[in-house]
């Protein structure tokens, strides 16, 4: 297929791009960590989204080397540029029945100089069900070098609770579907609050995703959510371009 070498070329030539999300910490009121999110700068089509080449990545076994190239390059970027903060990288379900990824990761927090501590590591739910004790045995290991978890678009996947506790995570991001209407109705409001509490009962950051506005922002601090991140408080933007200050609360 035309479009796979492409792809093949793209990762060996440089081709692809970065750019990072700030994620704003409630409690210390800093920005205190950006999320890592790739972009195909191709030759003749232009910019393209992860959706339009991710899913191709993924079947045709790209997703290694193009995975290798986003943690190598946003670990040294943020090791060498952000040196306060730690940076999010997402993996695809696949990569976490990987048992080669944790000597991959040890290798690139090596090579890029980044404390194992500032590096961690989104999966959605959807991440954990094709072979849970593969998963979490590849997931150990990465824990082991200091690395953390995430649960990205929390709430939207198939999986259930249980996994909280069976896997190891860090954290959890709520998806944007939640917070868009936090502030529009009670039920909406008592749902957040209440993955909130669920996130705290297992010892986890909580993080809110796609914050647009300062009444999502300000009802959040109420709820003690952790952290937030979306337009309001950070577009992605490539690395020197990225604000380091939060949004003025008025
Ligand atoms: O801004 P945006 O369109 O980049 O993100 C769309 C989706 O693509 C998100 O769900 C995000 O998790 C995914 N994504 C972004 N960067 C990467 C990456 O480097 N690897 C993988 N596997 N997914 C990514
Ligand atoms: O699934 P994941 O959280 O990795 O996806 C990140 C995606 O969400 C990217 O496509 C990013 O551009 C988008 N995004 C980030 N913040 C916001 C926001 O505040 N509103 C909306 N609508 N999308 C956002
Ligand atoms: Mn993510
Ligand atoms: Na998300």
């Amino acid at each position: 297929r035309e479009m796979e070498h492409a792809l093949r070329e793209a990762i060996q030539e440089d081709q692809l791009r970065l750019v990072y999300q700030t994620r704003y910490d409630l409690l210390t009121a800093r920005i205190s960590a950006v999320e890592a999110l790739v972009r195909w700068q191709h030759p003749r089509l232009g910019l393209l989204m992860p959706d339009q080449f991710i899913p191709l990545a993924e079947e045709t076994g790209l997703i290694s080397a193009l995975s290798d190239w986003v943690l190598f390059n946003a670990c040294r970027d943020i090791a060498r540029y952000r040196p306060e903060m730690a940076v999010s990288v997402n993996i695809s379900a696949t990569e976490l029945q990987d048992g080669a990824l944790p000597e991959r990761i040890a290798r690139v927090l090596q090579l890029s100089g980044l404390p194992s501590q500032r590096l961690e590591i989104e999966v959605t739910e959807s991440a954990l069900l094709s072979d849970p004790e593969k998963t979490l045995a590849v997931m150990q290991a990465v824990k082991a070098l200091g690395v953390k978890f995430l649960i990205d678009d929390f709430g939207t996947g198939y999986a259930s609770l249980c996994y909280l506790r069976a896997f190891p995570f860090d954290g959890i991001k709520i998806d944007r579907s939640f917070i868009s209407p936090l502030t529009e109705s009670q039920q909406a409001r008592q749902v957040v609050e209440n993955m909130i509490g669920l996130g705290k009962a297992y010892a986890l950051s909580v993080t809110a995703e796609g914050v647009e506005t300062p009444m999502q922002m300000s009802q959040l601090q109420d709820l003690a959510c952790d952290a937030i991140q979306g337009y309001y408080i950070g577009r992605p933007l490539p690395l020197p371009q990225i604000s380091t200050t939060a949004p003025v609360s008025e």
